[in-house]
């Protein structure tokens, strides 16, 4: 927990430089809650939080966005715990973007803090897809991001991504996914097989969400039918 509080102030550090913006954690925050009103990020840097219980393929994902070659077996020993890339978007509009692995145990340490969703633009859920613990300890990690969301006013954006999509799932898997992000008034599902190269167009889409940020917050009820009416006018 202690490297993942350095890696924390080093992205932020990264993020203050990468953007010009010197200023305090503060305004960055409060250009993020601007952002969110408008609907629409202008941002050129973004960072991503990515959550996974133990196994769930979080390491092959990281792996791909730094270009490496898929491996059948991951060192958690090994792990990158964050890792920095350029998206290019359709257009050719260039964004950068961290990845910055939390892990599992640190989780809850990492919420005892009001202000450490702070820097997140996306928060990322992964779980394997043929693992139904991995799946019900990912809900979890996404139920305790959300509350903490609206119990501190830094809600950020968040998309769960089926990872391993090339493996046989557990029963009532996807029905169960989609359920809780239409519940949560997310996007649904990302599948993904890092083994099979299936990727689904994961980081734009990653980019995608926290360039809106609005469309993938969840929300209470009052909240998923005014986002169901954007989508709709839009
Ligand atoms: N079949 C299949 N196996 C995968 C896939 N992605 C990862 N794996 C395997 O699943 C195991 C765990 O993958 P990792 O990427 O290390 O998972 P992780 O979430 O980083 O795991 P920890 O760091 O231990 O929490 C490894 O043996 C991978 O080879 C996939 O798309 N398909
Ligand atoms: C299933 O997921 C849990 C995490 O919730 C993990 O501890 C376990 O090792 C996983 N099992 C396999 C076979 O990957
Ligand atoms: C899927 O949903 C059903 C019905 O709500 C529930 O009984 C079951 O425990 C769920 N399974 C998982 C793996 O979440
Ligand atoms: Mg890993």
């Amino acid at each position: 927990m202690k490297t993942l509080n350095k890696h924390l102030k080093l992205l932020f550090l990264l993020f203050s430089f990468s953007t010009g913006d010197s200023s305090s954690a503060i305004r960055i925050t409060r250009r993020r809650r601007l952002d969110r009103k408008k609907q629409q990020s202008e941002r050129n840097v973004f960072q991503c939080f990515v959550f996974s219980p133990a196994n769930a393929g979080e390491s092959a994902l990281i792996n791909f966005f730094l270009g490496r070659p898929y491996l059948d077996s991951y060192s958690p020993i090994a792990d990158v715990q964050y890792a920095v890339n350029v998206v290019e978007l359709p257009g050719g509009i260039k964004k950068t973007l961290f990845l910055l692995e939390i892990p599992e145990d640190g989780v809850s340490k990492l919420l005892a803090t009001k202000e450490s969703l702070a820097p997140c633009d996306i928060a990322v859920f992964v779980y394997d897809s043929s693992n139904e613990s991995s799946w019900k300890r990912a809900t979890e990690l996404l139920m305790d991001v959300a509350s903490h969301g609206e119990d501190t006013g830094y809600e950020v954006p968040c998309l769960i991504v089926i990872a391993k999509d090339d493996l046989d799932s557990f029963p009532m898997a996807i029905q169960n996914s989609t359920r809780v992000s239409q519940d949560m008034g997310i996007e649904a599902p990302i599948p993904i097989s890092s083994k099979l190269s299936d990727f689904n167009n994961i980081i734009r889409r990653i980019v995608n969400a926290a360039e809106h940020p609005y469309l993938s917050i969840p929300e209470n009820e009052a909240g998923r039918s005014r986002k169901q009416y954007h989508r709709l006018i839009n």
